[in-house]
């Protein structure tokens, strides 16, 4: 994380702000990308489906940068719906516009129209990703997006080996978008979706999905940096590796004080980089990811993807003889207390400056329930599912005597 705030930086005078440009200024890059969001066919599960894409990849492309660098991303839209492209977890540091939700920053862009997003990445260092940013599309228009430390600077750990993003997603066999028009329509939650992916993949334990099980290569020895997303639509997933340990170093794109664990858990849009040792007996090793599903009794997608990580000294099976991978242990569905662990040890790596003199405790209740909430609109009395968020009055008030008088 920046040590700065936008305050003690204006502070700082011009003299600082002009000898810190210019180095800055003659290292930075500009990557240009065409993104060409397209129908593509892909087939999973058994099934080809017409899936939206950019540039015919799922996931998208990676993106790579070194913190300082711009981003010039010109979007054509040759699909049938309406897409803008969001980066996720990028400080829009001057360019809001650039941001990507629709209808909030921008409008879409339509089909056969394009756009061109433009943003410069100061201060963050690590992983994080993009995706579309209208309807469901994202359940398929995706990617990653590595910051790589600013030029002439490295991590704050050993320089890994390789490095190897791993994307996991939600795949439906369905049309996604008719997916969330359902759920629109009917009022209910949208249908589970039927795989976990990593890197676009369902791995071995689907139908039709073997053959084409990501495998992750490392030799025996070397320390290598996984980038795991969580690109899911709406599901938090633990993530393991067989027989090996992680050690956490960043999250969102900012450095942690490293810790080990065997285990790690993401919820949708988060990113986690670990740094992990091929320490254990060449061979395959199964990774693997499955649903930490915390609300009781509410559906959720069942199964579990996984790839495979492989020593590069690994033994060839003998003829005939399967080479099954050392299976994963993954906690339960509702392991709550792994869960939390993980994420109470996620730590700045220095104690962070935050103020400790509160003005004003704000006291939110949030809710969710059935409600009938049509016939004071002249419908037909039907049951919907709704959320609830409440302010208490005195701090709305509080709130609305702020407002400047008319
Ligand atoms: C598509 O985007 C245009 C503006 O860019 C907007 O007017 C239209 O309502 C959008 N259509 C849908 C289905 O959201
Ligand atoms: C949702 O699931 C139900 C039950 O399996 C199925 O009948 C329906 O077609 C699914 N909807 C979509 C849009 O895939
Ligand atoms: C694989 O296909 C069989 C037969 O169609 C089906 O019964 C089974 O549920 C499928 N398994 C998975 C994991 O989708
Ligand atoms: C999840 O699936 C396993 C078998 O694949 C089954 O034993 C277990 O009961 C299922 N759990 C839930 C909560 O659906
Ligand atoms: C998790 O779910 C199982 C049923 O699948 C139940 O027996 C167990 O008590 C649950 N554990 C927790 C911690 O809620
Ligand atoms: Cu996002």
């Amino acid at each position: 994380m920046e040590t700065f705030s936008l305050c003690s930086f204006f502070l700082l005078g011009l003299v600082l702000l002009f000898t810190n440009a210019v180095p800055s200024l003659v290292d930075a890059k500009t990557h240009y990308h065409e993104f060409v969001v397209q129908a593509t066919p892909v087939k999973r599960l058994c099934k080809n489906h017409n899936t939206i894409t950019v540039n015919g990849q799922y996931p998208g492309p990676t993106l790579e940068v070194n913190n300082g660098d711009s981003l010039v991303v010109s979007v054509v839209n040759r699909a049938q719906y309406n897409v803008t492209i969001h980066w996720h977890g990028i400080r829009q540091m001057r360019t809001a516009w650039a941001d990507g939700p629709e209808f909030v920053t921008q409008c879409p862009i339509r089909p056969g129209g394009s756009y061109t997003y433009r943003f410069t990445i100061e201060g963050q260092e690590g992983t994080l990703w993009w995706h579309a940013h209208s309807s469901w599309l994202r359940a398929t228009v995706y990617g990653a997006l590595i910051i790589h430390p600013k030029e002439g600077s490295s991590y704050p750990f050993p320089k890994p080996k390789r490095e190897a993003p791993l994307l996991l997603g939600e795949w439906w066999d369905a049309n996604p978008i008719d997916v969330v028009r359902e759920a629109t329509r009917t009022g209910a939650a949208p249908n589970v979706s039927d795989a976990y992916t990593i890197n676009g993949q369902p791995g071995d334990f689907y139908n039709c999905s073997s053959t084409d099980t990501v495998v992750v290569p490392v030799d025996s020895g070397e320390t290598n940096l996984i980038r795991v997303i969580n690109a899911a639509m709406n599901q938090q997933l633990f993530f393991t590796i067989a027989n090996h340990k992680f050690t956490v170093v960043g999250a969102d794109a900012s450095y942690l004080k490293p810790f080990t664990t065997s285990v790690i858990m993401l919820g949708p849009g988060q990113t986690t980089d670990v740094l992990i040792t091929a320490n254990q007996p060449p061979a395959r090793y199964y990774i693997a990811a499955c649903a930490y599903a915390s609300a009781q009794g509410a559906p959720f997608d069942n199964t579990t993807t996984t790839a495979i990580l492989e020593y590069k000294t690994a033994p060839c099976p003998a003829k005939g003889a399967s080479a099954k991978p050392v299976s994963a242990s993954l906690p339960a569905f509702n392991d709550t207390a792994t869960a939390t662990a993980f994420t109470t040890a996620l730590r700045s790596p220095e104690k962070a400056p935050v103020p400790t003199d509160i003005d004003e405790s704000l006291f939110f209740t949030v809710g969710l329930g059935l409600n009938s909430l049509f016939p004071t609109l002249g419908r037909k009395t039907t049951t919907y599912f709704s959320l609830i968020v409440h302010l208490p009055r005195e701090i709305l008030e509080t709130i609305a005597n702020l407002k400047p008088k008319k």
